[in-house]
């Protein structure tokens, strides 16, 4: 099985399905592409007719979208185990995953994963809204399952949440304590921690993905 990802430090929709198939141990191999380069979409093309990344191959099979791929791991190789296995819970994690995956467009344009860098900037009302509705999320869950993953045990939904950590991180957005204790949650995970590792070993630069001031 082989998964194309884009630049670790920018790729959130990539860190998606690495993290959840990394941390669920199913073995691939990972080819990355720089992003806005000629060669990313080369090489996509001669596998995919959709040229964005995350990108799996598993045979003869192709799938793009982290979603579709987190998606296909859990019923190929987990058994449906990359949900919560409570079925209102399972629901509840869906929601949550497509929410994140359809909305938060103001805090997606406006704060682009960007590990390496450490930023301020002016948010607009929209974002800050993003904002609340995040630390809400969180914080419910926390309530719930006080220093774990959102529904316990890891599954899908907090590889879809990982990315929007390290925005937070990157833009020294404050939290409650609450949804702080989530975050941390999170950045104490060594698979994460790998992903952040690599991250900083690299140097390209993506213009576009470069928003605020050093801080
Ligand atoms: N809905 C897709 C979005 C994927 C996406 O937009 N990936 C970006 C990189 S993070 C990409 O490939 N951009 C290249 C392009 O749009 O040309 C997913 O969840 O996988």
């Amino acid at each position: 099985m082989h998964l194309f990802i884009g630049n670790k430090n920018y790729s959130s929709w990539s860190l998606r399905a690495w993290y959840l198939m990394s941390k669920f141990n199913i073995q691939f191999e990972e080819t990355q592409l720089v992003l806005d380069t000629a060669h990313f979409y080369d090489e996509l093309k001669k596998h995919f007719t959709v040229q964005k990344v995350p990108a799996l191959i598993d045979d003869d099979l192709a799938v793009w979208d982290s979603l579709a791929i987190c998606e296909y791991i859990s019923d190929a190789y987990l058994s449906g185990a990359g949900w919560p296995k409570n079925i209102a819970h399972r629901a509840k994690a869906r929601a949550l995953s497509a929410e994140m995956h359809s909305g938060f467009m103001a805090l997606r344009s406006e704060m682009p994963m960007n590990i390496r860098a450490t930023r301020v900037l002016t948010l607009s009302d929209a974002a800050k809204k993003d904002i609340a509705r995040i630390d809400e999320i969180f914080s419910q869950q926390q309530i719930i399952y006080p220093k774990e993953w959102l529904f316990g045990e890891f599954s899908i939904v907090d590889a879809m949440y990982a990315p929007i950590v390290l925005r937070l991180k990157t833009y020294q957005v404050n939290l409650s304590d609450q949804a702080n204790r989530y975050s941390e949650h999170v950045m104490s995970c060594s698979v994460l921690q790998n992903w952040i590792t690599q991250a900083l070993t690299e140097s390209d630069i993506v213009e576009c993905d470069e928003a605020g001031t050093p801080a």
